[in-house]
């Protein structure tokens, strides 16, 4: 019995469930590199360097572990650019007697593999993909009949199953949450330790290569490419986190400074979608840090949250509610997508820094992407689908399983609530609080309106103005909408044209 085994790009974990039981006397894994997967969205250079690169890596270190494996590379001749062709074309080319695969991460290619037994004509096994603490069935069965999800009460179930930063059945601590901990302003003194990044070898420089003869009209830059593409360098990235950012990632997770966009952060997102670390053992390396009094409580039970909390959520609710969640658009928000997404041609000083860094490292954390490109998409009503698409294409982390609960749930709040109990609106006295940005910009965060004024000071009053009827009920705004029931129609009328001023202008 010969079977295919087919790996994807970010299956990349030499435990997956794909691999299990392989006979290295028959068996053959097959990847492909495809001009579809590297097009469905723009995606920035960086991440196509990264997945083709960590996918020629694992297919080296397959062999040198004596697997056979079947690698098409995208620049090879009779590539056919899709999975689905390039999964017939292996096997009439190896004849498998069956397929077996994991799961993918992404309903469009679930979708996709669900024709592949019709298509090739051979069974086709779908394997579960167990890298996570929660398997589907697990979220679908903590979801069912609840009204309302939160993730708070999702993260509790699963740590206290997974005890993880748990003690004689209680959370660590005696307290479940520190995230009040965990929002102070960096001190303008406080410099950002540096982080590891990793020179390109041979073979993503031979990559480096390709996408700039493919793809060098995407967006980004190529140059400063550092990613760890094998788990050894993953694994590397983990110690240096802990050691270099672990220890402050708490107190200064919601902090934002100009020209320093990692600042404690792990930047393990990209190996982790990879596969080339693991959810679970990147929370025990922080626990094992917290433990061996290296790390502070509320720095250890900040990572674990959002890694055991919010990753695995999002997961939940990604595969509970799609395909109809990528369609969600509560609010009715229709604008295109402002150029300077992808320039970051604008005078917004804290937009600036965000999109600067999101072309140089494929980067920017996630206040920057909640708070500043997020929150201005909302209150300027980007349409969900534009600015979905871009966040999918610009990050090195980015995959549709996570960042679209992320986008259409937290940052424009086009799913009416299923993810957020409010709207992350905010005007531009929260990115002053947070940030060093502010003193450097073209406007003045103080005023509220006229042309020297901040953007996100009228934006945010028009955003509420206009969405009263949907929002104007929701009791975590109560507190703004009483400041606006003290308006006049008069002053809420000028904040709405000074609102439509400043957005018509973007497009023009
Ligand atoms: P850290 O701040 O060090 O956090 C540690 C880890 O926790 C991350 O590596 C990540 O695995 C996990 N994590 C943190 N926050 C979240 C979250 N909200 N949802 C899921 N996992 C989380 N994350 C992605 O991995 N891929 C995406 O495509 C993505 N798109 C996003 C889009 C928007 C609009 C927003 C607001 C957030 C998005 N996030 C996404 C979540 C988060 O911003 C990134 O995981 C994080 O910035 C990655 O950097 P880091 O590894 O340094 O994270
Ligand atoms: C993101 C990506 C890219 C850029 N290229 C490939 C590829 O050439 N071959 C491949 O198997 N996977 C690639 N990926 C990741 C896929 O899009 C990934 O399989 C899905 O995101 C998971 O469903
Ligand atoms: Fe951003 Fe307004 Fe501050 Fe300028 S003043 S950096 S636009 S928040």
């Amino acid at each position: 019995m010969k079977v295919l085994r087919i790996i994807l790009g970010d299956q990349l974990s030499a435990g997956i469930s794909a691999l299990r039981g392989l006979n290295q006397e028959s068996d053959i894994v097959l990847m492909m590199e495809v001009m579809a997967e590297n097009t469905y969205v723009p995606h920035h250079k960086q991440k196509i360097v990264l997945v083709l690169s960590a996918m020629r890596h694992f297919a080296e270190e397959l062999r040198q572990d004596g697997v056979t494996v079947d690698y098409v590379a995208l620049d090879e001749p009779q590539n056919t650019g899709g999975l689905t062709t390039e999964v017939q074309r292996a096997v009439a080319r190896l004849a498998p007697d069956r397929l077996v695969v994991t799961e993918p991460g992404e309903w469009r290619v679930r979708d996709m593999v669900d024709g592949w037994e019709a298509a090739t004509g051979l069974p086709v096994e779908v394997r579960a993909d167990d890298r996570f603490f929660a398997s589907r069935a697990r979220f679908a069965d903590w979801a069912g009949g609840r009204r309302v999800w939160r993730m708070e009460h999702f993260y509790r179930e699963i740590r206290r199953e997974h005890g993880i930063l748990m003690e004689d059945g209680q959370p660590a601590g005696g307290v479940w949450n520190f995230d009040a901990e965990n929002r102070k302003k960096l001190p303008a003194s406080t410099l950002a330790p540096a982080r590891l990044r990793f020179a390109p070898d041979a073979i993503t420089r031979a990559v480096m290569t390709l996408v700039e003869g493919r793809f060098g009209g995407n967006f980004g830059e190529v140059e400063e490419f550092g990613w760890p593409v094998t788990r050894a360098d993953a694994l590397r990235a983990l110690s240096d986190f802990i050691a270099a950012g672990l220890p402050r990632f708490g107190d200064y997770q919601d902090a934002m400074k100009a020209g320093a966009p990692f600042l404690f952060h792990s930047l393990l997102a990209p190996a982790l979608n990879l596969g080339l670390l693991s959810p679970r053992e990147v929370c025990e390396a922080a626990e094992a840090a917290w433990r061996a009094g290296a790390a502070p409580l509320n720095a250890v039970e900040g990572f674990v949250r959002q890694v055991l909390g919010w990753r695995e959520y999002v997961r939940g609710v990604y595969w509970t509610l799609m395909p109809e969640y990528a369609e969600r658009n509560a609010l009715h928000a229709t604008r295109p997508l402002p150029e300077f997404y992808w320039t970051g041609d604008t005078k917004m000083r804290c937009v600036r820094e965000a999109v600067s860094s999101t072309a140089r490292f494929a980067y920017s954390h996630h206040i920057q992407r909640l708070m500043v490109t997020g929150n201005f998409a909302l209150l300027a009503g980007i349409a969900p689908r534009e600015i979905e698409r871009w966040y999918l294409a610009v990050y090195a982390d980015a995959y549709e399983w996570v960042e679209m609960p992320n986008t259409l749930g937290m940052a424009v709040f086009a799913d009416g609530g299923q993810m957020a109990s409010k709207p992350y609106a905010a005007s531009g006295a929260y990115i002053d609080r947070m940030s060093d940005f502010c003193g450097g910009c073209r406007y003045d965060v103080k005023q509220k309106s006229g042309p020297d004024a901040c953007p996100f000071n009228y934006l945010y009053w028009a955003f509420l103005i206009r969405q009263t009827e949907r929002l104007g009920g929701n009791q975590r705004l109560a507190m703004p909408y009483r400041t606006l029931a003290g308006w006049t129609a008069e002053r809420k009328a000028a904040v709405v044209a000074e609102a439509d001023g400043f957005l018509d202008g973007l497009e023009g």
